[in-house]
């Protein structure tokens, strides 16, 4: 009787962790192969080979973009070298990359390691860039203003919360507010990767001001990418693993509540939303298992969605771009 019941318990064991992998393989999108989708005016840039970790177009094309990100994890191209910002003008014909200098005393720039990166645009058209930072490991937010005429960023300030021990990417509301999704790796990448095996949902979306920081959003299967509607009504936050992006609706107190999700066969990463038509432009990785078991043979894809009128009954959903890695690896960016 008692091997019975310890085969049993064992069979039970099995098939939960059957049942685990096959879940987790789902949500991997272990078995997804992509068909190539190109559009005409594709060009790739060059001088950000070692791979760009998000991007920020101000309406007037000047487009900013962060690179070199070291990632607990994940394949560096270039694990020696401090990360960097970089412009590029979309208005040219061949846009080339310039890296801004990074000026101002306290930043720590040989540890500079930036991931998500927003704007916000004050009243007297001053541009600061709000960066995700993981200097050492740990998770900041730096302030810059853009000086435009010195193609360079001075730094402004570093901001550290216990709200925000991971944060991965982020919306500016003001020079020194914003949305943050907080994943878990860089507060532990140990537990950090339980989480994202056991998929049990701790990501979350923090609001921060200087004068208030609050959770407004949780229980995501890791929260990815996050972009602001033009009008400022709505926020969307890409839930990685669950292959969801989530429309929020943005209250004056900050808060957010759920309005609705769409589901899609990829892994959604970046948002950039478009500033005139309010398109939300995805970044995914079609299949995730190649991104965190790298292999030069078989790289990861890219795939771009664009997304019209996600508000209305029938958004309308465009692969507008997708490759299986030959060209462009684990997408988080958008080609015009
Ligand atoms: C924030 O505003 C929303 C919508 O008006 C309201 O439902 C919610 O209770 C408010 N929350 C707080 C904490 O004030
Ligand atoms: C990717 O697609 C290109 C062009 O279709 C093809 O030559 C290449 O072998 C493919 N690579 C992989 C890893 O499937
Ligand atoms: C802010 C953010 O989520 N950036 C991601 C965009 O996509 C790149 C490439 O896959 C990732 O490395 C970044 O983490």
């Amino acid at each position: 009787m008692a091997k019975l019941i310890g085969l049993t318990f064992v069979g039970l064991l099995l098939a939960l962790y059957k049942n685990h992998q096959s879940s987790y393989q789902t949500r991997l999108n272990a078995l997804r192969e992509v068909t190539s989708v190109a559009p005409p005016n594709c060009n790739l840039v060059k001088g950000i080979e070692t791979g760009a970790e998000d991007l920020e177009i101000l309406p007037n094309g000047l487009t900013f973009l962060s690179t070199g990100l070291k990632y607990p994890g994940i394949k560096s191209f270039d694990p020696n070298k401090p990360g960097k910002i970089l412009l590029m003008d979309l208005n040219k014909k061949d846009p080339a990359v310039l890296e801004l200098e990074l000026t101002g005393n306290k930043l720590d720039k040989a540890s500079f390691n930036p991931h998500g990166i927003s704007t916000f645009t004050d009243e007297d058209n001053a541009v600061y860039l709000l960066v995700v930072n993981h200097p050492q490991s740990k998770s900041t937010v730096e302030v810059f203003k853009f000086q435009e005429e010195e193609r360079s960023l001075l730094h402004l300030k570093t901001i550290t919360h216990e709200l925000l021990p991971s944060i991965n990417d982020i919306a500016a509301v003001g020079p020194e507010s914003f949305y943050a999704t907080n994943d878990h790796y860089f507060a532990d990448p140990y537990l950090g990767s339980w989480e994202m095996y056991l998929g049990l949902s701790w990501s979350n979306v923090v609001y921060y001001s200087p004068d208030k920081v609050q959770v407004v959003a949780e229980g995501f299967d890791f929260a990815n990418g996050i972009g602001i509607s033009p009008d400022g009504k709505h926020v969307y936050i890409a839930e990685l693993l669950a292959h969801n992006i989530h429309v929020y609706e943005k209250h004056a107190n900050w808060t957010l509540s759920p309005l609705k999700f769409l589901n899609f066969d990829t892994l959604v990463d970046n948002i950039s939303v478009d500033p005139v038509t309010g398109d939300l432009w995805v970044g995914c990785h079609p299949n995730g298992m190649k991104i965190f078991f790298y292999d030069s043979e078989n790289p990861p894809g890219s795939e771009v969605l664009r997304i019209q009128n996600i508000l209305s009954e029938e958004p309308k959903v465009t692969v507008v771009y997708a490759e299986n890695g030959t060209v462009l690896q684990d997408s988080g960016r958008v080609c015009d």
